[in-house]
């Protein structure tokens, strides 16, 4: 084969996925989280940026939103050009920002679309303006294939806690059916031996489990387990075997974690260079 054709055919080869997601200075979550996540699994990653967000792991300084014609015109331009084969929402900020994803999403007429709802930080940030809520219900969830709340999240949808894993079925249930979509319920923060995550996908739930790693403060694991779902989406996966590699793929990525000393503290960081 030349070497045009064997680019020709590589290039054909490899999926792409995009991302509408936030900037996070740290780059361990937002937009550089779903990029190296992509490229470890042989995905090219495009971006929508929708903010800016200058933080370290643990504290965010301060968040600048972008204007939302600049997060359409990115959106547009790359559903355009790329052969984008599956789509992740993050940090979408505010009202203005979530009102143009959907304006762009909803004309796709077969969309692969993962929302992980991203409304407060590991650190406890509030990183969502609250009458954003209200549209992502309305507007968003309903054109995803896969929404990813974690529990604080799930716990604002349902309107009360969750605290136990029989109570995470009835979640992951009780918002597939309201909003249409597979619901993958994150339960990494219950604090048990094992995370374990509860799918809904209209026909009953499924548990994923790993071992959990304690006494490891990283964040942008829930953007990392989402973006991987994407990028096995992208390639062609069905759901539930997405789920599993990806549950895999941030397994180790918290397991294989970076740790460097700051001050009197110290920084973790996920591993995606897997
Ligand atoms: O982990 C949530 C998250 C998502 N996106 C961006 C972030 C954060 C957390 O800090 O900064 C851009």
């Amino acid at each position: 084969m030349s070497n045009k054709k064997a680019r020709r055919s590589q290039s054909a080869a490899t999926a792409v996925a995009l991302t509408i997601a936030g900037s996070d200075s740290s780059a361990g979550a937002g937009a550089q989280a779903d990029l190296k996540t992509f490229s470890a699994l042989g995905v090219y990653g495009v971006t929508a940026v929708t903010c800016i967000v200058a933080e370290t792991p643990g504290r965010v300084s301060r968040i600048q939103p972008a204007n939302p014609e600049i997060v359409h015109e990115q959106i547009e331009l790359l559903l355009k050009h790329f052969p984008v084969a599956a789509i992740k929402t993050g940090l979408l900020c505010n009202v203005a920002i979530v009102a143009e994803v959907v304006r762009s999403l909803r004309k796709l007429k077969r969309r692969q679309l993962v929302v992980d709802p991203v409304m407060i930080a590991t650190s406890g940030d509030v990183l969502l303006a609250p009458n954003a809520v209200e549209l992502y219900e309305r507007e968003l969830f309903p054109l995803a294939t896969l929404i990813t709340p974690n529990l604080d999240e799930a716990a604002r949808l349902v309107g009360g806690p969750i605290r136990d894993l029989g109570q995470m079925h009835r979640a992951a249930t009780a918002l597939g059916k309201k909003y249409g979509a597979a619901v993958l319920l994150k339960g990494g923060h219950l604090r048990g031996r094992r995370a374990t995550d509860v799918l809904y996908s209209g026909n009953g739930t499924t548990e994923f489990s790993a071992p959990f790693v304690p006494r490891v403060k990283t964040h942008g694991t829930g953007c990392t387990y989402s973006a991987a779902i994407t990028a096995e989406l992208a390639k062609g996966a069905e759901l539930g075997r997405a789920i599993a590699m990806a549950k895999r793929f941030v397994t180790s990525a918290i397991r294989s974690h970076f740790v460097w000393k700051s001050g009197r503290d110290k920084i973790f960081a996920l591993n995606q260079f897997l």
